[in-house]
């Protein structure tokens, strides 16, 4: 039956696009105009959204609701109950651990990218609420940069995610500045499809051809070719294997007379410490391209070339996250700062080092910042914040203390989690452990549109709505568009808003006033958007009242400015006793004496070489092979997965593999393997290409996690695979790329 069809824009993480509705359902999804480069993700809306595997109602696990069984989480059958009974057995549980062992009981992280727009934002949500019923553990840092969060600010002085954002170079001053682009791990564009709160114009890949087309020298330093367009050299290296690499450049530019001593002299401080270490008078061991070559892969000629280049011409260093988000990520973060300042190029136009350009859409756009519409989280009286990607071992070790950044505290013992708007079982590494340290907490409630592997084990399972069945403002500090976001379809079943979900659950623990100040969604979307365009005026920027904006459902806001950006890094550069860095020194650190102080064997006071415990240089024979396992093309992580893996031949995951390693282990493309090491084993199928480093292959996060029991992954998630171990004791984050595996064919078996 199709009723009354309309065609509404709406906003995401992966940008602005239309949707046609029919009646109740939403049939088609198509490009929005002003993107030069749409992204093909919105392709999978209308089938997911309508999925099989939607929640339908509250349902509760069925041990879990008959004795509070632990066991059984993701194995047991779940019992839908009516909303009311649902919320009323779920408010007396949160309120009985935080009576029976306080609200450092409960874990309420709750890490994950829920859906664009700026009320409905799920992580948000679950933090209001349960500030409002006491508070919660919480989590500092992202899966994204966790590392990058910890150990920037001590070398540049300064908040790594303002950093990013605000004071990097924009792609038009590196366009018209720029000869030299040196990029560890790649720029690409399939990465910056992206952006937390959506990005509308995509334009990276236009940027890079730009580059290319004037002559700029792009060189892409990783295991594979794709992480940069087409046109850009390739330098193929050893995954985790950077820092050799960087120390190598900085000892020609030492040697040979190219380091500018001048810059070292005024803008940072420790260089007298480090440079005995590179010349191999600490240790005994000078770090030349001799030395670095077999480490990295790549040949002493090429080194040293590349060095000189890099001091003779206006040189952008760009380094992706990914390269911290491996075990010791602090060392070619800090060497690549060091690296920059040794060159002297940090501050001018063009020069210096970037991190994470492509990452996601947004670096590097020439737009001011305005202020923005946030639902605030109210104030959380638990002071217990982990790192975000020490969860497994927090829930494993209560009590046991941990290091961090200089801190050593005892991890809390969590008696309930509550999760809202992630999917730990797609994103935590070593899934299989992580799944017996789940069992440990006496309740787990997750909000949820999908059954995730999250959702299946869980005890409490409450049904979210997408953005499409609700209304909501669309705007990303990292783009020029405003969006009105319909509710285009009624909720999905029986789901309901985050907010209500919460509202329902406050109402029950005496909490209705903290949590909504007596408001409906709709009012604090009126107030959210009415402080945002008062902002806004104060800026000079005119935008319409609410219901002008429903009117015209999104706007293009005047807010790109021409020129270099005023970052702090100019400003230090122009004035350094005037505009000094935020660090101890009022310099760059190339040697640390907080960090130093910490005492850290695996994070000493200056950037050194640490090989990580898996990579090419440890390959063994029963794992000879290193996977790297980046950012899926055709989604975000892992939502939209449910439609995506129901198109033919989509499932398992496609492993990229080198040739030799392929025949050496009679593998075609397009045969089944399994993936596996003493972690677990995935299936997934190969593609032979030659587009990848050999000894390295690729397997994209996203697919989800199987059932429990099931030996072989069946869709094929790298994190059965990859290494749950904190980058080092001072940034603890992410490790993903820290994994060795071997691969064996299962056949052409469908
Ligand atoms: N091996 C490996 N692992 C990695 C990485 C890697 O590079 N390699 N990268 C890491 C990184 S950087 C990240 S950011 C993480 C990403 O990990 P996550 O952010 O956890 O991944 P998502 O799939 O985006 O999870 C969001 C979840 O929120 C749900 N959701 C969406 N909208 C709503 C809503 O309105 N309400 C509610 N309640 N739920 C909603 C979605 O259905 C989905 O299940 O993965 C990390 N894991
Ligand atoms: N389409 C799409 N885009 C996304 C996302 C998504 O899910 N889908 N997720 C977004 C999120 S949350 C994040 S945090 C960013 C992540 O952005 P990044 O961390 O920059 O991206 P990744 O895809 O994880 O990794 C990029 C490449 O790094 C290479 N690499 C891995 N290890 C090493 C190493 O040790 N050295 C070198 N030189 N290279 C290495 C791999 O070949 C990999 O393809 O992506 C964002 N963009
Ligand atoms: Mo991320």
């Amino acid at each position: 039956m199709s009723g009354p069809q309309s065609t509404r824009v709406t906003s995401s993480h992966w940008g602005a696009f239309e949707l046609d509705v029919e009646g109740d359902r939403i049939v088609a999804a198509r490009p929005f105009g002003a993107d030069p480069t749409p992204p093909e993700i919105p392709q999978a809306i209308p089938a997911a959204v309508h999925h099989r595997s939607r929640v339908a109602r509250p349902s509760i696990r069925k041990g879990w609701l008959e004795g509070r069984k632990r066991g059984g989480r993701g194995s047991e059958p779940f019992v839908e109950l009516p909303w009311d009974e649902a919320l009323d057995i779920a408010a007396q549980e949160i309120d009985r651990v935080r009576r029976a062992h306080g609200n450092e009981a409960i874990f309420g992280g709750s890490y994950g990218w829920s859906s664009a727009g700026r009320f409905h934002h799920a992580q948000s949500q679950v933090h209001r609420f349960l500030n409002s019923v006491g508070g919660y553990v919480a989590s500092f840092g992202s899966y994204s940069t966790g590392c990058a969060q910890a150990i920037m600010p001590h070398v540049f002085g300064h908040n790594f995610i303002s950093h990013l954002y605000d004071h990097q170079e924009n792609w038009q001053t590196l366009e018209a500045e720029t000869e030299t682009l040196v990029m560890f791990g790649g720029i690409n564009p399939k990465n910056s499809q992206v952006s937390m709160g959506g990005v509308t114009e995509h334009g990276t890949k236009g940027w890079i051809g730009k580059f290319l087309a004037k002559g700029m020298y792009c060189l892409n330093i990783g295991p594979q070719r794709g992480d940069a367009p087409e046109g850009c050299e390739w330098l193929p290296v050893k995954p985790g294997s950077d820092t050799a690499l960087m120390l190598a450049l900085a000892y020609v530019l030492e040697t040979e007379g190219l380091a500018d001593h001048a810059f070292l002299e005024r803008y940072t401080t420790g260089y007298e410490r480090f440079r005995p270490y590179l010349l191999g008078e600490s240790d005994g061991q000078p770090k030349t391209p001799e030395w670095a070559a077999p480490l990295c892969g790549a040949d002493p000629q090429t080194i040293r070339e590349l060095a000189r280049r890099m001091a003779l011409t206006r040189t952008m260093i760009t380094v992706a996250w990914s390269l911290q988000r491996g075990e010791h990520g602090e060392q070619p973060y800090w060497m690549s700062a060091v690296l920059a300042a040794m060159l002297g190029q940090i501050g001018l136009p063009g020069g210096g080092v970037g991190y994470g350009y492509g990452a996601i859409g947004g670096v590097g756009h020439a737009f001011r910042r305005m202020r923005g519409m946030t639902l605030p989280q109210g104030v959380n009286p638990v002071d217990k914040v982990i790192p975000v990607a020490r969860i497994a071992d927090m829930l494993r070790n209560p009590g046991q203390p941990y290091d961090f950044n200089g801190n050593r505290e005892p991890y809390p013992d969590i008696r309930l989690v509550y999760w809202a708007g992630g999917n730990p079982f797609h994103h935590h590494q070593d899934l299989n452990a992580f799944h017996e340290a789940w069992q440990q907490p006496e309740t787990i409630l997750v909000n949820e549109p999908w059954w995730t592997p999250t959702a299946k084990r869980a005890d409490i399972v409450l049904p979210a709505t997408t953005p499409y069945e609700r209304e909501d403002i669309g705007r990303s500090p990292l783009d020029d568009y405003l969006f009105h976001m319909p509710a285009m379809i009624p909720p999905v079943g029986d789901a309901r808003d985050d907010y209500d979900i919460f509202a329902g659950l406050a109402a029950r623990m005496g909490a209705t006033e903290a949590y909504t100040e007596g408001k409906s969604s709709t009012q604090w979307i009126e107030t959210l958007y009415e402080g945002y365009r008062q902002f806004a005026a104060e800026d000079g920027i005119e935008v319409p009242d609410l219901a002008g904006l429903r009117e015209v459902n999104w706007l293009k806001l005047p807010i790109t400015y021409e020129g270099p950006n005023p970052s702090f890094l100019r400003r230090f550069r122009e004035d350094p006793d005037g505009a000094p860095l935020g660090t101890p020194s009022g310099r760059l650190e190339i040697f640390s004496e907080t960090i130093d102080g910490f005492g850290y064997a695996d994070c000493p006071g200056h950037p050194v070489w640490l090989p990580p415990s898996e990579w090419l240089g440890a390959a063994r024979r029963e794992a000879p092979l290193h996977l790297v396992s980046p950012q899926p093309g055709d989604k975000l992580h892992s939502q939209l997965e449910a439609a995506l893996a129901d198109r033919p031949g989509a499932r398992p995951e496609t492993l990229v593999m080198n040739p030799g390693d392929a025949a050496a282990r009679g593998i075609a493309s397009g045969d089944l393997v399994r993936v596996f090491n003493t972690r677990g084993a995935v299936r997934a199928r190969a593609r032979v290409s030659d587009e990848i480093r050999p000894g390295v292959v690729a397997l994209p996060t996203g697919a989800w996690f199987g059932d429990p029991g099931e030996n072989l992954d069946p869709h094929g998630n790298p994190n059965v695979l990859t290494a749950d171990i904190g980058t080092s004791k001072l940034g603890q984050g992410c490790s993903a790329h820290t994994a060795l595996v071997e691969v064996s064919g299962l056949g052409l078996e469908a």
